[in-house]
């Protein structure tokens, strides 16, 4: 029984996008979904158009099959059983000739409420190229708060003084439990730095704005640090007694005065030396997570310097809290089963030599501090820790270089449009053999699959989270309506595969409720005993020591120097070589996330397209009559990698010389296949105009700069 009762009332996460807000169901004669806690009464419009998304007449709600050719799809309605048979026929056709390593899978686990059984299913395949687009979100951090503290730290703000924001724009539609959370401190007398050259609405909220030129933000921090170290306003004690590398730090940074990095980032030394000594002089400082960091060429920089200022300024476990490992369910690390993988599959991940950091052996050097800890396994944090690199994996698709990848999953997740590089992509799956996606619409990657298969909806599904070991509580949400047509749930698709594979005993569980009861059973309970209760609080693994390989703090990262990288942060400039600056006069950057959509996600919604129907460039007026284009018309857009088409907001919070570009444009409503630009998306997405190349990644993690630094320039239409 699924569909929920009247007068009754369930709970669940809205995954309508990845502000994952805790939602009350009530049917008082009509369904209505509310925010669970009163306290922090946050959602918004999308989740309550649930609706008209879970019933919307385009949604895919029976498996179909490209019966034409790839680049000219030609879709018939299939039965399940049908698409299981061939599928797994032709993956094993695909795995006899080239090897288990030639099924390469894009996932997002938050959409399919499940972490763990993709890699399960690959690892017992032996393949290790998996990619996740939270590698350019949140994994990235994952990764370096790691490599520093051992593991991920997440900040209170339930006493907080100040706040330090880079480009983080919060609002009621732009994930409102974080802004409600933001108004909270504030209204209790916290203060805001927002570190953006935009003025952004969060930016009006702060008492010290700096606008910072687009993609600097290393430098910035790196300034920031040596001021604080030159003005002795450390935390001696800290450093002394939990930290490793600080005389190393301080030599590094030497080379950041304020007075040198003040003309790099565009803000006054006095305005630089004012905001350290705020910083600093704080009582419980917190620096948020915010995706601004993620993507950029100094990525990597950008968060070790991040947390070296927790660390030295005495914030680490008072304001900012490293959690750990926690004994409770089995976690989606014990149920993706890593140790099945070989080694010898293991060293044939896909970019790992060029950006280990991500890679199973960026991974294995955790094994230590893991064990030390008491856990038998090293957990895969943010559920892609060992992963593959996306860029390496699409040229291999489409050059087989180092070897073929024949086979591609998409799993609840626009892969075309999702990273940089879009073309290469698209001429990466072009080039399989064979394609499957799962999703609810007919996306621009479903319309290069062969099979598109689909997938339920979270109101239609019970979930046990969390989709990856780094929050500490198992969670629960319960389904409160019937799956929409034959859409299921990514387990019935993966047991599917893996019975007709020869892969069976490594799913022995029929449902999802027999595998929930499995990961349940170390707590003595069972799926239909906590199904109405939110959450099961884990017992965390204390273990005295930050769980690094020196056990403390690493502000000089031994993992990142035993993987050949430069242990301390530092900042380069991320233009791309060899581009004149007359010929593509701006700065861009793509983000600002459009309020009415989610992502790729939404652009199907009337009621939500209706507010935000075009694709929007925001560019200064005074750019805007520089370049001859006028607001509200369409313009076309263009770095030396690719052009796009996009309508002009003339906005005079944009700062002059940049421009935004949007991320996910695509429209549903246009004609199919790659003949049309796969509706759109090769016309409007921010993924045609930035480069894959390593000149535009982040040297040690390998993932693309898209929020800032890149030089493009504007014309009206031809
Ligand atoms: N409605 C809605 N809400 C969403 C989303 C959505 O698509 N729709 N997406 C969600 C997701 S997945 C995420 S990750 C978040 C992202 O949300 P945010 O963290 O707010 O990030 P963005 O919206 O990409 O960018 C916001 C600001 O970053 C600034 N910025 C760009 N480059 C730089 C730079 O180099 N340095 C600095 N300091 N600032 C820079 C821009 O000027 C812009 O004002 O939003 C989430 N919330
Ligand atoms: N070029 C570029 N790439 C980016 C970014 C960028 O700004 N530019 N941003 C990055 C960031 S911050 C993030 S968080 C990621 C986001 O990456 P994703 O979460 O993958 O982004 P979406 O565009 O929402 O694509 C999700 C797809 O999953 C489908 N889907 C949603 N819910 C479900 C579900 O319940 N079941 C199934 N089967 N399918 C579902 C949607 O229809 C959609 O096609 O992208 C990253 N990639
Ligand atoms: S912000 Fe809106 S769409 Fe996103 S999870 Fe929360 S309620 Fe759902
Ligand atoms: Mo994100």
């Amino acid at each position: 029984m699924t569909e929920i009762e009247p007068g009754e009332s369930r709970h669940s996460t809205c995954v309508l996008c990845d502000g994952y807000c805790p939602v009350a169901i009530r049917n008082d004669g009509e369904v209505t979904v509310s925010p669970l806690n009163p306290n922090l009464p946050a959602i918004c419009s999308k989740a309550h158009l649930w609706r008209e998304y879970r019933s919307h007449p385009d949604r895919v709600v029976k498996p179909r099959k490209n019966i034409g050719e790839r680049s000219n799809p030609v879709w018939q309605e299939i039965e399940w059983d049908q698409a299981l048979d061939e599928i797994a026929d032709r993956l094993s056709a695909i795995i006899d000739t080239y090897g288990p390593e030639a099924l390469a899978v894009s996932e997002m686990p938050l959409n399919t409420g499940f972490g763990g059984i993709t890699r399960r299913f690959m690892n017992h395949l032996g393949s290790p190229n998996y990619i996740a687009p939270t590698l350019l979100c949140m994994g990235n951090t994952a990764q370096v708060h790691r490599a520093v503290y051992g593991w991920y730290t997440s900040s209170n703000w339930d006493e907080t003084d100040l706040i330090v924001y880079f480009g983080q724009n919060r609002g009621p539609e732009l994930w409102p439990v974080e802004y409600l959370k933001l108004k909270a401190a504030l209204a209790r007398g916290a203060k805001l730095i927002e570190v953006d050259p935009r003025e952004t609405d969060t930016a009006l909220l702060a008492c010290e704005h700096l606008r910072i030129r687009y993609g600097t933000d290393a430098a910035l921090l790196l300034a920031w640090i040596n001021v604080i170290i030159e003005e002795d306003l450390y935390d001696h004690a800290f450093v002394e007694a939990s930290t490793v590398g600080f005389a190393d730090l301080a030599e590094r940074v030497q080379a950041y005065a304020p007075e040198s990095v003040a003309s790099i980032c565009g803000i006054d030394a006095d305005a630089i030396r004012r905001t350290a000594r705020m910083y600093a002089n704080a009582k419980a400082a917190i620096i948020p997570w915010g995706v601004v960091g993620d993507m950029q060429r100094n990525s990597t920089s950008v968060l070790h310097a991040q947390c070296i200022l927790r660390a030295i300024c005495g914030f680490v476990n008072v304001s900012e809290f490293v959690g750990g490992p926690a004994k409770g369910a089995l976690t989606t690390t014990q149920l993706a089963d890593y140790p099945a993988l070989s080694q010898e599959q293991r060293a044939k991940q896909i970019g790992s030599g060029a950006y280990p950091l991500m890679s199973f052996e960026g991974m294995a050097l955790f094994d230590d501090a893991s064990r030390k800890a008491g856990i038998d396994y090293t957990p895969d944090i943010m559920g892609c820790s060992c992963t593959a690199h996306p860029n390496s994996l699409f040229t291999a698709m489409q050059t087989e270089n180092p070897y073929p990848v024949k086979a591609f999953f998409s799993v609840a997740n626009n892969t075309v449009m999702s990273y940089a590089d879009q073309q290469s992509i698209i001429n990466g799956l072009m080039a399989q053999d064979l394609v499957v996606a799962y999703d609810h619409w007919m996306t621009p990657t479903a319309q290069l699959a062969d099979y598109v298969l689909p997938g339920d909806a979270w109101m239609e599904r019970d979930i046990m989270g969390p989709t990856s070991d780094v929050a500490p509580a198992s969670t629960f949400c319960e389904a409160f309506c019937e799956p929409a047509g034959e859409c299921k749930d990514w387990y019935f698709v993966v047991k599917g595969l893996a019975d007709r594979m020869g892969l069976g005993d490594v799913f022995p569980w029929a449902s999802r409720y027999e595998l929930y009861d499995w990961r349940l059973a170390p707590l003595g309970k069972t799926w239909d005993g906590v199904r109405e209760q939110p959450a099961i609080p884990a017992r965390p693994v204390a273990p005295g020591a930050f769980l690094t390989p020196s056990g403390k703090v690493e502000l000089r990262s031994s993992v990142l120097e035993a993987l050949g990288c430069d242990p301390l942060p530092s900042y380069v400039d991320p233009g791309e070589p060899n581009v004149d600056a007359a010929d593509y006069p701006l700065v861009i950057f793509a983000g600002a996330r459009d309020v009415f959509s989610y992502n790729t996600n939404h652009h199907q919604m009337p009621t939500l397209r209706a507010r935000g129907p075009e694709p929007e460039a925001y560019l200064n007026p005074q750019d805007a009559e520089r370049y001859g284009v006028r607001d509200g018309q369409w313009a076309l857009v263009s770095t030396p990698h690719g052009s796009i088409e996009l309508v002009v907001k003339a906005d005079a919070r944009q700062p002059e010389s940049t421009m935004r570009v949007p991320h996910g444009w695509w429209k549903p409503e246009a004609a199919q296949g790659l003949a049309n630009g796969l509706s759109k998306a090769c016309l409007h997405n921010d993924g045609m105009l930035f480069s894959g190349e390593p000149w535009n990644l982040d040297p040690v993690q390998g993932l693309p700069n898209l929020r800032g630094g890149i030089r493009a320039k504007i014309e009206p239409v031809a």
